[in-house]
């Protein structure tokens, strides 16, 4: 009888931490002055969180078709984090460095 509960058990927890499509997120480092790697591509429900590497020096991280974005700062080690639900192609910049172009693709 103890065996039976036990196999029950973990069963139970097998199926409790194994979804069928665990959400990831994607880093993209925040440089100076440079997104990298510049485009990535991730599946409806996951997330991108831009890590700023190196400091410094001012960034953000900033919908070029507009709306909110991160914060800018210069900190070392700032993340932003989005959760991106809708499939399509999406384009950040920096809104302070024109090169700087950071591109979500969405599938
Ligand atoms: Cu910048």
């Amino acid at each position: 009888m103890t065996r039976k509960l036990i196999a029950g058990a973990v069963a139970i927890a097998a199926v409790a931490t194994v979804p069928a499509q665990a959400a990831q997120t994607k880093t993209v480092a925040v440089k100076n002055n440079s997104f990298s790697p510049g485009s990535v591509s991730i599946k409806k429900g996951d997330s991108v969180a831009w890590k700023w590497t190196q400091g410094g020096i001012s960034h953000n991280v900033t919908p070029a078709k507009g709306g909110a974005g991160s914060r800018t700062t210069s900190t070392k080690g700032y993340t932003f984090k989005k959760k991106f639900t809708k499939a399509g192609t999406f384009t950040y910049v920096c809104t302070i460095h024109s090169s700087m172009k950071s591109t979500v693709r969405v599938s």
